[in-house]
């Protein structure tokens, strides 16, 4: 079975995702995702001008060996353009391969572990009223595990709180960043007050998360996991800035709160000293921002040896490709630890036909043979490209910030 044709498909049903769809020559169709938030049209060229053309006439069934002819071919290694670029092809052949065998792909990746995949979703509030509403209105949808995103008071907009009763898309299509404040003191006296008023108001049982979106230095990052402790957080996500993976021992010597990084990693070496020396609990990738299911299969490998956990980034911005293809690895591995899931819009789904599921707290793939999501190119047509970006953050005194 060859490679016969390859497409880049950039749509925005709603948000920009760049897809790719990848045809064979006994008629089969592959679908992978290379959305980068903020960055799309660079995914876009990187597989139109320098991948593509490497595709047609490979064996489609060669799917490590394509993996490593793009990883190690392009002697420039990781990197989120790269490794995006990469996902989708690899995405795309797992798709073929498992159309191939007649099989959901979660059956060629050692069948399913469990019956369901836990999700959790996201609730937010600009104040108190607003927040508890918000995890009310997830429960009714049938979330069982609730991040909590909190306004601070004296701080405008800031990363994960939507406007009342909307949903959180953080990409603005302005031809410039939106610009927000941050205060980091506001922030740490703030959020200890919110999770004692949820806990109060929900009980022990409900699993809470909460995002520090990478804006805390390690000993407020510190500070902040101890001051949690109490309310028994399922995980502190992305407490400092990602590249430092030493910031993490500081941390975890100071707090028993479970920690969750990776959703900007793209490779296994981003985890390298996090997983061995056991210093996070969760690792966050993406298969659409790690070089797809190959790779994911062999980093969450290894995080299992070391009893570390998963939990798949799912924003909007994974598109429905890209989350189906973590689905099948959740149903499949031996340590899966929970899913995120922000549904998408009713535009993005027009788009995105798929075969998965949301019911009583629990994703599951479908049993379509594939990945079980096809991309309806008349209806892609219909939404075009709309340049966006993510805000940037900057402290009161002007410096720019993590955000
Ligand atoms: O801000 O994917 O846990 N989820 C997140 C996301 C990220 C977006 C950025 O594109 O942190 O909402
Ligand atoms: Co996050």
């Amino acid at each position: 079975m060859r490679i016969a044709g390859a497409d880049v498909i950039v749509t925005s049903p709603g948000r920009n995702f760049v897809t790719l769809e990848i045809t064979t020559d006994d008629g089969l169709v592959g679908y992978g995702d290379a959305t980068l938030n903020g960055r799309e049209l660079a995914a876009a060229s990187y597989l139109r001008d320098h991948v593509v053309p490497l595709l047609i006439g490979r064996d489609a069934h060669k799917i490590e060996d394509t993996w490593q002819y793009l990883y190690r071919g392009a002697y420039w290694r990781r990197g989120p353009v790269t490794m995006a670029a990469i996902a989708a092809v690899d995405v795309a052949l797992w798709d073929i391969k498992a159309k191939a065998a007649g099989m959901p792909l979660y059956q060629l990746l050692g069948g399913a572990s469990r019956t369901g995949i836990r999700a959790y979703g996201h609730a937010s509030g600009r104040d108190l009223p607003e927040l508890l509403d918000s995890v009310r209105a997830r429960q009714a949808e049938g979330f069982r595990s609730i991040r909590v995103q909190s306004g601070v008071p004296g701080l405008e907009t800031i990363y994960g709180i939507s406007a009342r009763g909307k949903d959180y898309e953080p990409a603005g299509r302005h031809p410039l960043p939106n610009e927000e404040t941050w205060d980091t003191r506001a922030y740490l006296r703030h959020l200890p007050t919110v999770f004692e008023a949820v806990r109060n108001e929900f009980g022990p049982e409900l699993p809470l998360l909460h995002d520090c979106h990478h804006r805390l230095t390690p000993i407020q990052a510190a500070k902040l996991g101890k001051a949690l402790e109490p309310y028994d957080l399922f995980w502190l996500e992305d407490c400092t800035p990602a590249e430092n993976q030493e910031a993490l021992r500081l941390v975890r010597e100071h707090t028993t709160t479970p920690l969750a990084i990776g959703e900007v990693f793209n490779t296994a070496f981003d985890y390298q000293t996090l997983i061995r020396e056991q210093l996070i609990d969760y690792v966050r990738s993406a298969v659409t921002h790690t070089g797809g299911v190959t790779a994911m299969r062999k980093l969450f490998d290894y995080a299992g040896l070391y009893q570390v956990k998963t939990g798949i980034h799912g924003p909007t911005d994974i598109s429905p490709v890209g989350m189906a293809a973590g689905l099948h690895l959740d149903l499949a591995i031996h340590n899966f630890g929970i899913q995120e899931f922000m549904p998408h819009s009713a535009e993005t789904y027009e788009v995105f036909r798929r075969s998965y599921t949301f019911e009583d707290g629990y994703l599951h793939p479908g049993e379509t043979p594939g990945i079980g999501v096809e991309l309806d190119k008349k209806a892609a047509e219909k939404f075009e490209y709309e340049p966006a970006y993510l805000p940037v953050n900057r402290l009161r005194d002007g410096t720019l910030h993590d955000w």
